[in-house]
């Protein structure tokens, strides 16, 4: 049985992640950090009490990107044929505010990754997966942006992520690591972390819907984004692991949408009419450097890796609509429902 490592379970992508790997029969385990609340909502339902059952597949253990020494001793004992880095201060605007942490984190945090494996001997055993990121492009040298356009990251954030990208790629190079970049371009779920932008709007409007919130308050309406859903990006950081050589991949929709967009689609959707009655414009949300619009061309992926998101921006919306107004016992239209019915008759994930 084939054994994972994955950093940032407990997170949109580590929790969809792990469900995947579990359906194709790998034993899993997962890094999570000490907090002082449980932040473990989107894993609850593959721990329940399996850490002491025989037969367990799935298990989770404390470290933090860090402390190297937590990262050595969870490679050493663990000795996992595949490990997926997506643990990330991931937030860009707040990469701003703490741009020491998010680089100690998401480059550093890399690094000490890699040289675990490397001082373990482990070079030739493990194959390594980067949770690289579109925000590389920042202000963009090329649309729309593929494997050979030039990077420019425009936060802390962008910036520690490209250190992360060349160091994987070195570690490749150098040492002769299987080690891959997954280039992903945005995507959401019922998952995504409450403050990201599209989820903000899908929450707000349940909030609105049931008497809690009167308005939305948010940043700049009018960047653009590749917006694609969750579960199927982490197909591909699987897939980009099963090749029989490792490079990197961009993984997009090809298709960009603004922030405006967006609230039209998911305030049409739920029948409240006008978004400008409920959305208001807070300088607070701005970022020093934006990123202006970002449109992915994944044709590498889907030539190589087969792969092809069947999510189009519309049905996103909805599904996300659908999850969050669930989440708060509000009746759902159900459209996004029926598209998760239909796009994917065998869903491997238990919950949006
Ligand atoms: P997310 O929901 O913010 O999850 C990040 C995970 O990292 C969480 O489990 C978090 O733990 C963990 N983490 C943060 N700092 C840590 C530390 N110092 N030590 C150990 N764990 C730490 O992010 P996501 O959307 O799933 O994204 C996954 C990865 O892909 C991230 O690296 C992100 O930068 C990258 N990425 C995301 C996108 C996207 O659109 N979602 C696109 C491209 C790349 P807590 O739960 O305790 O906070
Ligand atoms: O912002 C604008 C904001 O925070 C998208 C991370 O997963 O994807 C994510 O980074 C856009 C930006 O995502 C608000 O200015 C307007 O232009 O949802 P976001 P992001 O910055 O693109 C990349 C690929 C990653 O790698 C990151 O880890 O929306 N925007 N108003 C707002 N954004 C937020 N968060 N909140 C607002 O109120």
């Amino acid at each position: 049985m084939k054994k994972a490592l994955i950093s940032g379970v407990s997170g949109q992508d580590g929790s969809y992640l792990a469900e995947f790997l579990l359906s194709k029969g790998y034993e899993v385990h997962g890094i999570i950090r000490r907090a002082s609340t449980f932040n473990t909502a989107r894993i609850d339902h593959i721990i329940v009490d399996e850490q002491h059952e025989p037969g367990a597949k799935f298990f989770f253990h404390y470290g933090d990107m860090n402390d190297a020494t937590s990262l050595i001793s969870l490679i050493q004992k663990i000795l996992p044929d595949e490990i997926f880095n997506l643990a990330a201060q991931s937030h860009v605007r707040v990469s701003f505010d703490t741009p020491e942490y998010t680089s100690n984190a998401d480059a550093l945090g890399t690094l000490r990754m890699l040289e675990a494996i490397r001082l373990l001997g482990l070079s030739d055993k493990i194959k390594f997966y980067q949770a690289s990121t579109s925000e590389l492009y920042g202000r963009v040298q090329e649309t729309p942006q593929s494997e050979k356009t030039p990077f420019y990251p425009r936060s802390p954030y962008g910036v520690a992520k490209l250190y992360a990208h060349w160091v994987t790629k070195n570690y490749r190079e150098a040492y002769n690591l299987f080690a891959c970049n997954g280039i992903l371009f945005n995507h959401e779920s019922g998952r995504r972390g409450e403050t990201f932008v599209t989820r903000k709007i899908t929450r707000g409007i349940a909030q609105i819907k049931a008497g809690l919130e009167k308005k939305i308050y948010l940043g700049n309406l009018d960047a653009k984004r590749d917006w694609g859903y969750a579960p199927e990006y982490v197909e591909s950081m699987w897939q980009m692991l099963q090749q029989e050589k490792a490079d990197d991949y961009v993984i997009a929709t090809g298709q960009t949408h603004s922030i405006k967009e967006f609230l039209e689609e998911a305030f049409k959707y739920t029948g409240l009419g006008d978004w400008q009655k409920y959305v208001e414009v807070d300088p607070r949300y701005f970022r020093p450097s934006e990123v202006d619009v970002l449109i992915g061309d994944s044709s590498k992926a889907k030539e190589e890796l087969n792969w092809n998101p069947k999510i189009e921006f519309k049905d996103l919306v909805k599904i996300m609509i659908d999850a969050d107004l669930r989440k708060l016992g509000i009746e759902v239209p159900g459209e996004g429902d029926k598209i998760l019915q239909e796009k994917f008759p065998n869903k491997w994930w238990q919950k949006d």
